[in-house]
């Protein structure tokens, strides 16, 4: 074999990431105690290629490598070449008459390179464009093997997954933190072909027939003759089908709750939404609604913090997922279900199951724990991974089957259809991403993007000449056997079964279940929304949508728009509150949460040191906040400067605390008595930067603590002596086991009521 100098040189580069693989024990899944989670500073070579991310050319589309050459794919060949192969010398001019002259149109390189570029993109989803994946491992717990002979439910299976998060309205390049529904699509590789579970971070959906698809989406997306507004929901077109669609008013409730504007992808859950129907190796069928939970709560922003955030960090929950990835902070979920008997009725409690806008409360029916997702690995190329995934709800495996809901009957027709034009052609289930890791043995051919080289003379069946081969597999040799549910006797008709038509029962039901600071976020929300709507006729028909609803949230939002809260049409349904379905009053692991910690380099700088090692000991980030750039101290001990006043914005902290004040000889009421960015009686000024950050963080109800002076600072922000969540002590590490517990909450609740 010859020597490939340049290999050698992106090898060396890349040894650290393939030498730092998972932690010992399940793969992928830190062995014990708290993982060392540093934000990644330096930039880092190209990762070597992954198993499945192989190129094309490479493996067949039935898993058999053909041993073409590796390091074309990874880029670290030797020499440039042409896609031909034919090596180059220049790729910087174009073939010229002369230096100054025309430019030949033989130049076969420069035609190739254009027309390749030209070629490069591809129409983004028509919804959910906008997304982030990663790569992990679904370790089944065995729990569900009595309703399911799914093998990779079975106890201790262990399956490769790819995961696909999204938001829905807006386009490829639209910001993460937009209010909108949130995709949670997961694509299991497992032994018995793919299964993928495409589901949201919302377990209702806006309609109850796919046939009304076109329209919620086309209500939703930017008015076609400008194209505003990009990626909201704030706008007359939605307000007007959803006010008019009442059935959407439920899912448009979770919308204008704080699960519309989530902390991070890693925070959020997840649902099937629909009722699936699963089947056991007896044949016995159990209906059951599929549920995420993530190990570290369920948190959102507060929508000032999610505005500001579009603006600054566009990238946020996209950034969030692979830095917590990189560095070790694996995001896990685990995957629950909820049961419910087959009885013909197909309802549990009065519930229609098959009814995409009504949830099972989980007090009626709790939500068993079936195995844990772990996100281990991410992407190292975004288009051929997240941009090709191709996920699909027909993907089903032996042991799951589908029911007769009619939202996802039309989903069953969308996911393949879609592709067609998305990924250009039938054969979008050969590109690496969504390569079965089981066998594949089908008689499908040709096609555009065909990259098998099939052999045999009989892609049909029955035949003779290749032997009558492939054969059929039978229930009890892994085939998929639909249930042979048996249908009750019907007429054609368009229509909807009667109970479809309670739209408000469960968005009271909803409401009624948030507490009091959840309450205050869904009226500003349906006032900020419903105040960007321009038509009068929109705004007094969704009101009277939410007196249908519940008449305080009606009265708070007509206040807010400054119009008549009307009467309800209908009576007010009697539901019972979900306390489950609240964000608020629960504790989680504090993993992962960022912690500023702003210093002006001449203060404690021990104090940082300790405080920054104590962070990250707690399995937390530290990021050190100076007034510029570069290094505090000096040698081996020189802390790093992560975020200037110029870079840190509050959003993107969980936590601050104030690590020797950069005010020095201000006292506390100097502070107090001066505006920021002006000198106080002390003498100095507090940097209009840095009160800004305080004072958006304590406005947002984030714990904030402080040592060595912090108290001017706080001043100079506003932040009222003796404020709830606010920590004072004499070292970072008092401060920062004060802080914990309120991290553990999420927010400092008690701060609310607040002007959002
Ligand atoms: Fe989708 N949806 N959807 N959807 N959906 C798509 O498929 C569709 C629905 C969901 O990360 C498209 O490959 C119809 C519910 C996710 O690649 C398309 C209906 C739920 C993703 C499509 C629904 C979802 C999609 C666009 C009404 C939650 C992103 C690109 C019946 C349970 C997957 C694509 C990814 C994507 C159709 C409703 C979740 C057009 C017709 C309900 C997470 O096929």
């Amino acid at each position: 074999s010859h020597e490939n100098p340049l290999k050698a040189a992106v090898d060396k580069l890349t040894e650290p990431f393939r030498e730092n693989g998972p932690a010992e024990g399940v793969p992928g899944v830190p062995s014990s105690g708290p993982v060392t989670v540093e934000e990644p500073t330096e930039p880092h070579g190209p990762l070597p290629p992954k198993p499945d991310q192989t190129g094309p050319e490479t493996v067949s589309p039935t898993g058999q490598p053909t041993g073409a050459d590796q390091a074309r794919v990874a880029q670290s060949g030797a020499y440039l070449t042409t896609a031909q192969g034919t090596r180059l010398y220049d790729t910087d001019h174009s073939l010229k008459a002369g230096p100054r002259g025309p430019v030949l149109l033989q130049d076969h390189h420069l035609r190739e390179k254009i027309m390749h570029f030209d070629h490069e993109r591809i129409p983004e989803r028509v919804v959910h464009a906008r997304g982030a994946g990663a790569h992990g491992v679904f370790q089944s717990y065995g729990t569900a093997a009595g309703v399911t002979k799914a093998a990779f439910l079975a106890a201790d299976a262990e399956t490769p997954v790819f995961v696909r998060f999204s938001t829905v309205l807006g386009s490829r390049g639209s910001a993460d933190t937009v209010r909108d529904t949130r995709g949670f699509a997961t694509k299991f590789y497992t032994e018995e072909g793919v299964f993928d579970l495409v589901g949201n971070n919302i377990p209702v959906f806006f309609i109850q027939d796919a046939i009304k698809f076109p329209d919620v989406i086309h209500a939703g997306k930017p008015h076609p003759d400008r194209e505003i507004p990009q990626a909201q929901s704030a706008h007359d077109t939605f307000w007007d089908f959803v006010s008019l669609h009442t059935e959407a008013q439920h899912h448009a409730m979770w919308n204008m709750s704080d699960r519309g504007i989530p902390r991070s992808y890693r925070t959020m859950e997840g649902f099937g939404v629909h009722t699936f129907r699963l089947v056991n190796a007896e044949g016995a069928t159990t209906l059951v609604k599929f549920h995420w939970k993530p190990k570290l709560g369920v948190h959102s922003q507060v929508w000032e913090e999610a505005q500001i955030t579009g603006g600054v960090d566009p990238d946020f929950h996209r950034r969030d997922l692979a830095d917590a990835i990189e560095s070790g902070a694996y995001p896990q979920w685990e995957l629950g279900i909820q049961t419910f008997p087959d009885t013909p009725e197909q309802t549990f409690e009065g519930i229609d199951l098959l009814d995409a806008t009504k949830i099972v409360p989980e007090e009626l029916a709790p939500v068993r724990p079936i195995g844990l997702l772990t996100l281990n690995r991410n992407p190292s190329n975004f288009f051929a991974e997240t941009e090709q995934v191709a996920f699909h709800v027909g993907h089903l495996v032996p042991g799951i089957d589908v029911t007769d809901d009619p939202l996802l009957a039309g989903r069953l027709f969308s996911y393949l259809d879609t592709q067609i034009t998305r990924l250009a052609g039938p054969n979008f289930n050969q590109i690496p991403i969504n390569r079965p890791h089981a066998p594949v043995n089908d008689m499908l051919r040709d096609g555009f993007h065909q990259q098998a080289v099939h052999t045999g003379v009989a892609p049909y069946k029955p035949n003779s000449l290749d032997g009558g081969c492939p054969f059929f597999a039978g229930a009890d040799t892994g085939a998929f056997v639909e249930v042979p549910v048996e249908l009750p006797a019907a007429r054609k008709v368009r229509e909807a079964p009667a109970s479809f038509s309670d739209h408000f029962s469960q968005a009271r039901l909803f409401w009624l279940s948030m507490t009091p600071v959840e309450r205050e976020h869904i009226v500003a929300a349906y006032t900020f929304e419903l105040g960007k709507c321009y038509e009068q006729a929109v705004k007094e028909r969704q009101l009277l949508a939410l007196a249908n609803i519940d008449p305080e949230l009606c009265a708070q939002v007509a206040a807010g728009l400054g119009l008549p809260a009307p009467e309800a049409t209908q009576p007010l349904a009697d539901v019972r509150p979900s306390p489950a379905l609240s964000q608020v009053g629960g504790e989680w692991p504090a993993d992962g949460r960022i912690i500023g910690i702003v210093t002006d380099g001449t203060a404690d700088a021990d104090g940082v040191r300790a405080l920054r090692r104590a962070v990250l000991d707690a399995g937390m980030v530290p990021l050190v906040v100076a007034p510029a750039g570069g290094k505090l101290g000096d040698g081996a001990d020189a802390i790093t400067v992560q975020r200037t006043f110029a870079t840190a914005r509050s959003v993107e902290f969980d936590a601050l605390v104030l690590a020797g004040t950069p005010v020095p000889g201000a006292d506390a009421q100097g502070a107090r008595d001066a505006k920021a960015g002006e000198p106080g009686q002390g003498g100095a000024a507090v940097d209009p930067r840095l009160a800004m950050l305080v004072s958006e963080a304590f406005r947002h109800a984030k714990a904030i603590g402080g040592w060595a002076g912090a108290e001017t600072v706080l001043a100079a922000a506003s932040v009222p002596a003796g404020a709830p969540g606010v920590i004072l002590a004499d070292s970072g590490e008092a401060v920062l086991s004060g802080l914990t517990p309120l991290l553990a909450k999420h927010r400092v609740w008690d701060r609310f009521p607040a002007a959002l």
